[in-house]
Parts: C-alpha cells; structure tokens; sequence
C-alpha cells in the first residue's frame, strides 16, 4: 500500500496529481483545508492537503495503464501464437522421429550387425538405381529392395572343385584347424583318400599340430620347406583325391611376405586357393585383408569363428571387399565337425542377425 500526501490549490488539482501518479485505483484517505505558516501564509490562498492511497507500485497514469493493458494482450496474443507454433512444431518432430523410427528398422538392423556405413551407402544407392528412388527408406519395399542387393553380395561355392587347394590367411584365423576339419569331413563322410602338406615351417609347432591330424585319419603327411621340394613331395601324393595344404599365417601389411607365400602358389597351381578369414575381425581390416591379399589370386573364402561373434557384417564385408564366394564356415573348435558348407540363406540370417 502507497500512502502519499499532497498540498494542491483545489480538490481538482489533487484529482489530477493523485490519477497521474497513483493510477486510477487510488482512493482518497482524508482531505483538509490548510494555511502556510508565518504571517506571510495569513495572507494567502487557503490550500488543501489531500491524502491518498493505492495499491502496491503506482499506476502512473490512464495512458499508461491503457498502454500496459494493450502491451498484455499483445503479449498474450504472442504467446498463444508461441504455443501454436510450437505444438505445430512438435507434431513436426514427432512425425519425423516416428518415420525415423521405422525408417531405422531395416538402417538399425544393418548398423546394429556391424555393417560398414561404406556398404550401406552403396546398398541404399542401388536401390535408388534400380528404381527405388521414390521409395520412403522405412517402406516395406525399401527393406525387401536392400534384402535382395544383400543376397546378390552373398555368392557361395559348393565346397572343394578340382583335387589341390591351399588354405591362406592371416595368423591364428583357423587355416591348420579348418585343413583338419576339411580332412575329416572328405575323409570320414565323404569317403575320399585326402593327403596333407604343410609349408608352414616358419612357426615352431606348426608342422607336428597337422602331422598330429595327419595321424589320427591315417592320411599321407608332407612338408614342403622350399618350392624345390614341391614336385617331390605332390608325387608322394599321386593317389590322393584331394590334396590340403597348410601355410604360415601372414599378417597382409607385410607385403613381401604375402609375396613369398605366392611363390609357393605359383608353384603349386592349386584348384582352389581359399582365403581364410575370422569372423571376429574388425570390418576395416577385414577390408584391407582381402585387398592385400589379391596379390594371391584366391578363389574363395572360408570364414571361420562365427561361433565367438555376436554381429556378423564381417560376413557382408569379406564377400564385399573380396568379390569371391564362400565355400565354408567354420563354427567351433571340434574337429571335424564344427564346419559346414556355405549356403546363401544361412549366411543372409548371419548378416542380418536372424542366426547366431
Ligand atoms: N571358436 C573357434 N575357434 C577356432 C575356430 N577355428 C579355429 N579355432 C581356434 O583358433 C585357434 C588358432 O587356430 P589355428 O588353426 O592354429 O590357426 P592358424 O590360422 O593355423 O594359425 P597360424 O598357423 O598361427 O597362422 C585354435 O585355438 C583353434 O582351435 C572356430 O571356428 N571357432
Ligand atoms: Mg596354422
């Protein structure tokens, strides 16, 4: 509450004071007639004091008050358009974020099992290529367009054409395990005489781990410890059907020792030469592997441990970067039976993480 008093000439005045600087709500407490003091007041006009009193902050005057009114409804016209604009918007992010939600069905599934955003781009491109370019990402359509690219990456070999095939790779990716496993299943299933060579002399162990295999299936064993020693030792294989030939696991960024690897190769002219890849390596490398390995011209892919990974777009990723089919998986230490052959179907639900 403002209480404030003023000395006007007449009640007119003290209207016009108390209205300007209180506001139009502020009432009159009491009004007196007054003298000045001293002689000099005797002769003077009577004035009057006026008391009044408003409500907390003074309202200057109508003029203002007219104005602060105008201001309120224009600020409450803005906020309702605010507000209107802002549901507006929402609804906006709202329906983006849904079409996003769906859009990601088919992008998640893609992301989530590890497939490089290199290949997705491509395969999305392909799509639109192929006449897709009207289709909305999250549409049914879309999703079966990018299920058929997918499948047509996936190219799968029935297994071991022609009798001499050499196992290449990396180190600890599985090339001695799998010989065996390929041993065993041509040998015991498939009733074929399988002989086994080893030109992995490099690693200490690693002629007695397939002598050890060699062994157990009763089949003939040979070390070949330079390319001079190939003619002798493929003619202690003469009545084999199949030939399996070990070599030393190469890390690719070593390009003279991927280049020594294919002397031997060279030499061999095997059937097939079957790269070897672990499912549990990074696409990225996996990209750089296949490429350095080109140098060797290898016909197929056997990609093993799928068994110890949970997103298999290495999978996609070696047929991508490697453009050559696979011919076996391999799911497991046991040998011989944690192998099986490739077939396009299973390898679509590994990428696609429908299998594990
Ligand atoms: N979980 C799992 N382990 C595997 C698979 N294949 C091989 N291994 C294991 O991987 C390890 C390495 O296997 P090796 O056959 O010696 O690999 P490599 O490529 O011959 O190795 P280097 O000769 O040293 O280059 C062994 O412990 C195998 O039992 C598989 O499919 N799944
Ligand atoms: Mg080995």
């Amino acid at each position: 509450m403002i209480i404030k008093r003023y000395i006007v000439d007449n009640m007119n005045e003290a209207m016009i004071k108390i209205r300007y600087e209180l506001g139009n709500e502020a009432v009159i407490v009491s009004q007196r007639k007054i003298r000045e003091k001293g002689i000099k007041g005797f002769f003077r006009h009577k004035k009057y004091e006026v008391t009044a009193a408003a409500d907390d902050k003074p309202k200057k005057n109508n003029e203002e008050i007219i104005k602060k009114d105008e201001l309120r409804n224009e600020m409450d016209e803005l906020k309702s358009m605010m507000a209107n604009l802002l549901s507006k918007q929402s609804e906006v992010v709202d329906n983006t974020k849904k079409s996003k939600g769906k859009k990601l069905t088919i992008n998640k599934k893609l992301l989530e099992n590890d497939i490089p955003d290199e290949i997705i781009e491509d395969i999305y491109s392909k799509v639109k290529a192929k006449g897709g370019k009207n289709l909305r990402t999250n549409s049914k359509q879309f999703e079966e367009e990018v299920n058929n690219i997918i499948k047509n990456i996936i190219k799968t070999d029935t297994g071991i054409n022609g009798r001499v095939h050499v196992l290449i790779g990396p180190t600890g990716v599985g090339k001695t395990t799998t010989i065996a496993k390929l041993a065993g299943l041509y040998s015991l299933y498939k009733n074929k005489k399988v002989g086994l060579i080893t030109i992995d002399t490099y690693r200490i162990g690693a002629v007695e781990q397939l002598k050890i295999y060699a062994n157990i299936l009763s089949a003939p064993f040979g070390v070949i410890l330079t390319v001079k020693d190939i003619p002798e030792v493929m003619k202690t294989m003469e009545d084999c059907d199949l030939i399996f030939i070990d070599t030393t696991g190469r890390n690719s960024k070593n390009a003279m020792q991927v280049s020594e690897i294919r002397q031997y190769i060279d030499a061999l002219k095997p059937d097939g030469i079957h790269l070897v890849l672990s499912m549990t390596t990074k696409c990225k490398d996996i990209k750089r592997i296949a490429n350095d390995y080109k140098i060797i011209k290898y016909t197929s892919l056997i990609l093993t441990k799928i068994d110890e990974t949970d997103t298999c777009g290495s999978i996609l990723a070696s047929l991508y970067y490697a453009n050559v089919p696979v011919s076996f998986l391999t799911t497991g230490q046991n040998v011989p039976d944690d192998i099986q052959e490739a077939k396009t179907e299973k390898l679509f639900n590994l990428i696609m993480g429908a299998e594990q």
